[in-house]
């Protein structure tokens, strides 16, 4: 008997270890949870950076990412930046949780850059202004919060072409997502004709994608009487104005003049929506500082709408970071440091105008027969060359230069140590 049941208990214990052994390898390969899970592609965009970071060629250069270089290439930290550090430093702030939406001395100082001081949108109290992750973020939860709340006719019309990012975004949403005409590639322009011949067509109460200024990735802005003309067929197709505005400053150097789309607007009575990004004009990419302001004809409608967009960031990520928010914060209230930082832009705009200059020269100069007064008609922190895929693919594997397959530049990445070796090179693929 004794025997009988000392060896049942030993044929117990291995079945336990054999089961256990079993369970721990089905952890192990994890097969079973994520099986399902495809390799997705890398960011079209980001993925050119980590393509260059592996590059060892010494004169390699990096003209994907829009991120702002001065001209030793370095990564800029702005003067008025390193200003506002210093400040906050010496406060000695604590780290308690924001507000939901953000301080609201921040919101209300960035929804004065975006709408000016004396707009009746900041008087009369009609925005709903919330602190977001950076513009990335205020498009993403806009976007949301329309996909949920929008009564209307939930459907975005985008600029064809648009930053890669904006059709993402409502694909993970669900949102459909249509292109109206906006770059001529003839004229290497912006196409007033096509854009309105489109935007006339498109159903009652779609939402229409609008780069504020400094398109990406074009380089091409409506003029202020396009925009006019913008304005009204909107209003009277009864659309819904969404501004993009990632690059107040780097179009024409000057925050105000960057903003006349979005004041036009406001002033021709529309109830735009507003994603702002302080990644390029402040230079603080990674402190992600960007707002999302719903402008709602009224203070109690502002109201309401604030109470269901916080519901909306409260389940998200509860509350935004502080650094960034700080940082412009001190930057736009502070008179000197302001006046301060609307030099640095300014310097950041011009560093660009001029890279356009000699690059454009650069080419011209190695007497390549090809129009290129684009490169210098064109604004803003992008170019598009024009350059076809080959001659874009010749470019990184020949000359070690990094761009997004559509041609497109960042002209902040240019400067005067690396704009003849571009310039020669794209001389070289494209004559
Ligand atoms: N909207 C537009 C039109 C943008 O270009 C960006 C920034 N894009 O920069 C990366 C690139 O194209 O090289 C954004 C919004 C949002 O930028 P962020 O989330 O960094 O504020």
């Amino acid at each position: 008997m004794a025997h009988a049941l000392k060896k049942l208990s030993a044929q117990v214990i291995k079945n336990n270890n054999l089961e256990s052994i079993i369970s721990n390898a089905a952890v192990r390969t994890n097969s079973t949870w994520w099986g399902n899970v495809q390799m997705g592609p890398p960011d079209v965009i980001l993925g050119i950076t980590e393509a260059y970071k592996k590059d060892s060629h010494p004169q390699k250069v990096n003209l994907g990412v829009g991120a702002y270089r001065d001209d030793e290439g370095k990564p800029f930290v702005l003067p008025s930046v390193r200003k506002a550090e210093e400040i906050l430093h010496k406060k000695g702030l604590n780290h308690e949780y924001a507000p939901i939406s953000g301080e609201a001395s921040y919101t209300d100082a960035v929804a004065k850059l975006a709408f000016g001081e004396d707009s009746p949108v900041i008087k009369e109290k009609t925005n709903c202004t919330v602190q977001t992750l950076s513009g990335t973020g205020a498009l993403r939860l806009g976007l949301e919060f329309i996909t949920k709340h929008y009564a209307k006719n939930k459907e975005v019309w985008f600029p064809a072409p648009t930053w890669g990012n904006h059709p993402q975004i409502c694909n993970m949403l669900n949102l459909p997502h249509k292109k109206y005409r906006y770059f001529d590639s003839k004229t290497n322009g912006f196409d007033l004709e096509g854009a309105l011949e489109d935007i006339c067509k498109i159903p009652e109460g779609s939402i229409v994608m609008l780069h504020a200024c400094a398109h990406n990735p074009t380089g091409v802005d409506p003029k202020p009487e396009d925009w006019a003309k913008l304005s009204q067929v909107i209003r009277e197709k009864k659309l819904y104005p969404f501004f993009d505005m990632a690059y107040q400053g780097f179009a024409t150097g000057n925050v105000d003049n960057d903003a006349f789309a979005v004041r036009l607007f406001v002033k021709d009575g529309h109830q735009v929506t507003l994603a702002q990004s302080f990644a390029k004009n402040m230079g603080l990419y990674g402190e992600r500082a960007g707002a999302l302001t719903f402008l709602c004809g009224d203070a109690d409608h502002a109201a309401k709408v604030m109470s269901q967009v916080k519901i909306m960031v409260r389940t998200m990520y509860s509350n935004p970071p502080l650094y960034g928010a700080r940082l412009v914060q001190e930057i736009l209230l502070n008179p000197e440091l302001k006046q301060q930082w609307l030099v640095d832009v300014k310097s950041m705009a011009d560093r660009i105008i001029s890279m356009r200059t000699q690059l454009r020269a650069g080419i011209e100069g190695a007497g390549n027969k090809h129009p290129w007064q684009h490169i210098t008609d064109q604004i803003g922190m992008f170019c598009f060359t024009g350059l076809k895929p080959d001659q874009v693919e010749r470019l990184t594997k020949e000359f070690h230069i990094y761009l997004t397959k559509d041609g497109r530049i960042s002209v902040a990445g240019i400067s005067s140590k690396n704009v003849n070796y571009i310039a020669e090179a794209m001389h070289k693929v494209t004559c």
